[in-house]
């Protein structure tokens, strides 16, 4: 593990310190240099994305000596590590992020612009690492931030995959997917490590025998090798010089080829082997909340996750031996189900390779292993077929086995004779084909277990992990997300963050509850112009945008109504589409209608084999078209697909957005995230009390947010009792006439059966109770309609919704987590 050379500057762990200025002069210097040794290009030569590469490396290189430093904590005893498990990191582009956190933004300017170049277009040129679906990337990507920023010892570890999260393109009105060719043109903030790799192992059988000492030995016999190579990237913290580390794992083959096979003759049979190993890591799975899955992403699961283990276990080597103190040297956070099965792989590094008993092991696998759960959709917990599992890990399994009878000796311990509850609680479902159940394994497996916002804890407890709550309830607690306010307001609304720091100070960044001291200016009328004025630029910045990308002209006086994040029934977008529709026939049938002009934005992936989602973006361009183009609307309304939504788009987005659309059925949205971020950049939300949302109106008052919709508590009621969407439909004219004319083929020139499918889950199914939330979300949109008229008590509502917003800093999640699942002290904020 140590190969370390010995020279005569070993002993400097200070590290060679060459001079790395900061100032303009010598980032221009530094650009200029990069140009010519790292891009090999004369600067008449250059192309947009030298110019991007020389200032990204002039950038990184000024975040080494707080890097090499930072690294240095991972060798302190003292000091113990978060270990961040997550099978997707959705970063967003660095540039920006890494000049805002580090203080060269404005030396970086100044040098680019020496040179004839604008910032603005250098940033433009990085393609964003998409290495996550949504949410719950997003989320990770955030937590790297406030890790960093907090000055917490940390690594993200998760995957990098060669192809993120596709392109989205819009074709007729249809998504089409396109591959994500993020490392095209060079990835400058990545270091690959090739003397940190280890070797996974796949398939084949385990086999017993009796060693010399007459102890049990358990070998397991792969068919397969693959070699896991560590690609490092810096997240610099916001002025906390503090760099934390993001280590993601390529696969590549053992060998390049196989020799026997190559001599044979089988040139082919050879490469092939090597492409399969560098398959485990070429492709992002597209689908957010995923259920029953593939063979090829239970091997990216395990691929990553044993990487990761052995790399943690290699540093904890290097402090101390005794890997029954492993505990002391990390916090494991597993990010939702995907990185469970590290519960079985540690057992199996600690057992199988380390010696370490069986007891031993398990003490303190469970005392390591803390787990996030992500949502509450029951299809959308993890479980492996059986066959597929044992095939792959055939050794997992005999674990998870032996982890299975002894847990359940404890349930029936605890309940005797509760038969159901045993078959509830198995790590294997055996109900119709046997599975592997991963959010039971990461249950038992960790030693808390935590929902993303208040409501989803308390529903966990209830329904999709109440045995476990009602077994363990002490392992329960909940850390409500939250977002950075580096990224999602500095970054992404530079006016806002000026007009917020000249009126209160800067420390807000740090330290967002001081936000609070807004609210004091919420009766000045001329910040509240100041404020209305930054609203307009961003309006104006996205209206621009969207005519580039969509040639659709929207006014920026409208009220900018926007609905951004994955498509999904329960996210129901559908619902919003119903509003517009009702005002669409409004205005037909009274020209005079009282309607204040709105501008319908819509935005999101869906997966490529959700048909449904993918016919509600059809029938969003659908309507769109109809109503962009009808001259009895003359603009009042117009409605849009911003194409591709993803990081760098958000950052143009939320800044511009009026009202936010928060309308998940309740009970099903587990935190949200987007809702934080609109609200962070003045927006007002509508929405129902799902997830976040409902501590998002706690903090900003409930004059300042539109509630409509039944709660969860309602919803579970309705469903019980029978829910009959049909007579909705029969009840509210308004209602029918929406869902008529989607049905009579009027957006989609004549053809009756186009979104049939569509209307008649709405009609006969509606699982997400959109026709009983309907006149509910009318009857608000109608408040907000009114609200907006009277401008300066909107900006009111608007300011004090930022005011109040503090809470939502994931700053706060992360002290959370330190003080109630990792055990981690919190230090004071750099440099205090
Ligand atoms: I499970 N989420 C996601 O993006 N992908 C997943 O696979 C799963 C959950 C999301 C939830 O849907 C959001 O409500 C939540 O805010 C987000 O994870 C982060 O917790």
């Amino acid at each position: 593990a140590n190969n370390t050379v010995k020279t005569a500057a070993s002993s400097q762990t200070q590290g060679h310190n060459p001079r790395r200025g900061v100032g303009t002069a010598a980032m221009n210097r530094a650009i200029l240099d990069h140009l010519h040794f790292t891009m090999a290009r004369l600067p008449a030569l250059a192309s947009r994305n030298d110019w991007y590469m020389a200032l990204s490396h002039a950038v990184r290189d000024r975040m080494l000596d707080d890097w090499l430093a930072s690294l240095h904590h991972f060798r302190n005893k003292e000091l113990k590590v978060v270990s961040y498990l997550s099978a997707e990191f959705l970063l967003g582009p660095h540039l920006g992020n890494n000049l805002i956190n580090t203080g060269m933004w404005d030396a970086a300017r100044d040098a680019v612009e020496s040179l004839g170049l604008t910032l603005e277009d250098l940033l433009r040129q990085e393609e964003e690492p998409g290495l996550g679906n949504g949410g719950l990337g997003r989320l990770a990507a955030c937590y790297l931030d406030s890790l960093a920023t907090l000055r917490i010892p940390s690594i993200g570890y998760g995957i990098r995959y060669e192809f993120g999260i596709f392109d989205q393109l819009i074709r007729d009105g249809w998504q089409v997917e396109t591959a994500d060719k993020w490392l095209k043109f060079g990835n400058p903030w990545e270091i690959c490590r090739s003397e940190i790799a280890y070797e996974v192992k796949m398939g084949g059988h385990t086999e017993y025998h009796h060693d010399a000492d007459g102890r049990l030995a358990i070998a397991w016999l792969p068919v397969k090798v693959i070699k896991g190579v560590a690609y490092d990237t810096p997240i610099a913290g916001y002025r906390s010089r503090i760099t934390g580390l993001l280590r993601l794992w390529k696969s590549e083959a053992v060998e390049s080829f196989n020799f026997q096979a190559f001599n044979a003759g089988e040139y082919y049979h050879a490469v092939d082997e090597k492409v399969v190993s560098e398959s485990i890591t070429k492709v992002l799975y597209p689908n957010d909340e995923p259920g029953v899955g593939k063979l090829l992403r239970l091997a990216q699961q395990y691929f990553f996750v044993s990487c990761s283990l052995q790399d943690m276990i290699r540093v904890h080597l290097l402090r101390s031996p005794r890997l029954e103190e492993f505990d002391q040297t990390f916090a494991v956070q597993m990010n939702d189900t995907h990185p469970s099965l590290a519960v079985a792989e540690l057992m199996r590094l600690l057992v199988d390779e380390h010696g370490l008993g069986w007891d031993a092991a398990w003490k303190v696998t469970r005392s390591t292993m803390a787990y996030t759960n992500h949502t509450l959709l029951p299809e959308a917990l993890e479980k492996w077929p059986l066959q597929l599992f044992a095939n792959l890990l055939p050794r997992h399994l005999e674990i998870v086995y032996e982890i299975n009878r002894r847990f359940l000796d404890e349930v029936s311990q605890a309940y005797p004779g509760d038969q159901a509850r045993l078959a509830r609680m198995s790590l294997i479902e055996e109900t119709g084909g046997k599975f592997v159940r991963m959010a039971n394994l990461a249950s038992v497996g960790s030693h808390a277990i935590n929902g993303v916002a208040h409501l989803h804890t308390e529903l966990l407890k209830e329904t999709v992990l109440a045995d476990f709550y009602q077994m363990t309830p002490g392992k329960f607690c909940n850390v409500t997300n939250g977002v950075t306010p580096r990224r999602w307001v500095l970054l992404s609304n530079p006016g806002l963050a000026r007009l917020i720091s000249e009126s209160i100070g800067e420390e807000w960044v740090t330290a967002p509850e001081k936000l609070r001291k807004l609210e004091r200016f919420a009766s000045d009328p001329s910040f509240l112009s100041a404020w209305r004025w930054v609203k307009d630029a961003n309006k104006r910045a996205l209206a621009a945008t969207i005519l580039e990308r969509t040639g659709v002209t929207v006014d920026p006086e409208s009220l900018f109504d926007i609905q951004v994040k994955r498509i999904h029934e329960y996210k129901r977008q559908h619902l919003n589409l119903l509003h517009i529709l009702t005002l669409y026939h409004r205005i037909k049938r009274d020209p005079g209608a009282q309607i204040p002009p709105r501008t319908f934005i819509f935005g999101g992936k869906a997966a490529p084999g959700y048909f449904m989602a993918k016919l509600i973006i059809k029938l969003i361009n659908s309507v769109a078209e109809v109503v962009n183009t009808d001259p009895e609307v003359a603009g009042r309304l117009k409605v849009v697909f911003f194409p591709d939504f993803n990081v760098t788009n958000g950052q143009l987005i939320y800044p511009a957005a009026d009202l936010s659309e928060q309308i998940s059925t309740s009970g099903k949205e587990a935190s949200g995230t987007g809702n934080m971020k609109f609200s962070l950049n003045g927006a007002l939300t509508i929405g129902t009390l799902d997830g976040a949302n409902v501590e998002i109106r706690e903090e900003v008052g409930e004059e300042n947010f539109f509630l409509f919709g039944l709660n969860a508590t309602e919803v579970q009621a309705l469903k019980k009792s029978g829910y009959h969407p049909g007579r909705f439909y029969e009840e509210d004219g308004e209602l029918r006439e929406a869902i008529d004319a989607v049905r009579s083929g009027l957006f989609s020139h004549g053809d009756a059966g186009l979104f049939q499918p569509l209307v008649d889950h709405l009609l006969y199914d509606d699982e997400y109770l959109a026709l009983a939330d309907y006149r509910s979300y009318l009857e608000c949109q109608e408040r907000v309609s009114t609200a907006f008229r009277q401008r300066e008590l909107w900006s009111v509502k608007s300011v004090l919704n930022v005011a109040r917003m503090g809470k939502f800093s994931s700053d706060r999640s992360i002290r959370e987590y330190c003080e109630k699942i990792w055990k981690v002290p919190i230090r004071p904020p750099f440099p205090h």
